[in-house]
């Protein structure tokens, strides 16, 4: 099929679930166009079957805001025709869908049918898209979407319960690439991190403050009173100053490594033997199973979808947000033996090795087919 996806081009969260999915898509012989502002950081192949359309939103001096949802809506209209396009999927409910809603509005003008699936990423709903100032908005385009996705259990009861949904919330959980990490994997340059005898505590966000970046450093703070220990701080966001103060407050600025953002996070989590998640949201946590793949087991709070994805005693442990002391105390039961600590890795990797795109993929062919089968009914 001809797809277009719709995303944000940056590190982690919907972007990274977009990008991997087109990737995934191409690979199965689809033509897959992504069409967003930036060329998404992990699209580092354009191949035979993938294609990026940049946004661009000229400037003009009248606007105090410019226009993205306008300019975003024409390049679907010029795309959708130009390579015939045949369905479009939009990542994050704002403004993605509302500009593919229009776009829809102005091809049914020249009697072209695009069919659009929009998946729900969490912010979009929780944080964001409830909003006084969006809320309308958000629900009169996830109401005119075609067929809606969401990425987890939780994540469709909370948007049920915030918006006023006439629509079927479909879950599709989101994924790994099991075929990207091979256990024999050894070459990480973990000495150049930490000393043998050192635990490594991993943190990757986008260091805003649903992530709770201080109980990161005050679990940190506590593993290391007892056992000798690096934390590695991944990621870029407005409170990364702040945890770096805390860290100097804490007296522990020698033991925490900021390494900003990323795109070699499989290698950081390849020399990791333990990863921190204590958010006061997270429709699903991909950043937890990221890590799960790679055999980290996760210390979580137990918030919106993430007990879908880190199971308690298994693949890590879970707390209530902000119990700092129990996840200390949860850190320090795994790292301080060596052979419980290799049995969370194991379990770790098994749990996530159920989220395999193998899994996933048909999941989203599926759907693809029945949104493409639409143009058979009057939808508008
Ligand atoms: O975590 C973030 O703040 C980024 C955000 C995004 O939309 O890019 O992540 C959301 O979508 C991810 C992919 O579906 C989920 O794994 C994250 O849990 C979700 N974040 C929140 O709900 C806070």
């Amino acid at each position: 099929m001809k797809i277009a996806i719709v995303c944000y081009p940056t590190f982690g969260g919907s972007g990274v679930v977009a990008t991997e999915l087109g990737l995934a898509l191409a690979e199965r012989g689809h033509e897959v166009h992504f069409i967003t502002y930036k060329q998404p950081v992990r699209l580092d192949l354009l191949g035979n079957n993938i294609h990026f359309h940049e946004v661009h939103v000229p400037e003009y001096p009248l606007f105090q805001y410019q226009p993205y949802e306008l300019a975003l809506s024409s390049k679907l209209v010029d795309t959708i025709k130009f390579y015939g396009i045949e369905v479009l999927h939009v990542h994050y409910a704002i403004p993605h869908a509302y500009a593919g809603y229009m776009a829809k509005k102005m091809l049914q003008e020249e009697g072209i049918f695009i069919p659009m699936i929009t998946t729900l990423h969490g912010t979009d709903i929780t944080l964001v898209g409830k909003h006084p100032f969006y809320k309308p908005a958000v629900t009169f385009s996830i109401n005119k979407s075609d067929i809606v996705t969401s990425v987890s259990e939780d994540l469709k009861r909370s948007t049920l319960k915030i918006f006023n949904i006439e629509k079927e919330i479909e879950v599709i959980p989101n994924f790994i690439d099991i075929t990207k990490y091979s256990p024999d994997y050894t070459d990480c340059q973990r000495s150049l991190m930490a000393n043998d005898d050192e635990r490594i505590v991993t943190h990757i966000s986008n260091f805003r403050n649903v992530k709770r970046i201080p109980d990161v450093i005050k679990v940190f703070d506590r593993i290391q009173k007892e056992i000798p220990a690096k934390l590695m701080m991944v990621g870029e966001g407005p409170e990364k100053e702040m945890a770096e103060q805390l860290c100097d407050d804490l007296g522990i600025k020698e033991k925490v490594v900021f390494l900003g953002n990323s795109n070699e996070i499989d290698r950081i989590l390849c020399f990791s033997d333990l990863f921190l998640l204590p958010s006061k949201s997270e429709s699903f946590g991909l950043a937890a199973l990221e890590a799960m793949i790679n055999r980290v087991p996760v210390i979580s709070s137990n918030t919106g979808g993430i007990p879908e994805v880190n199971k308690d005693g298994v693949s890590g442990f879970l707390a209530d947000v902000g119990d700092v002391d129990t996840m200390a105390e949860k850190a320090l039961y795994l790292l301080k033996d060596d052979d419980v600590l290799e049995n969370f890795k194991e379990s770790a990797f098994k749990v996530a090795s159920k989220f395999d795109i193998i899994h996933i993929l048909p999941i989203y062919e599926e759907v693809y087919e029945k949104a493409y089968k639409y143009r058979f009914k009057n939808t508008y």
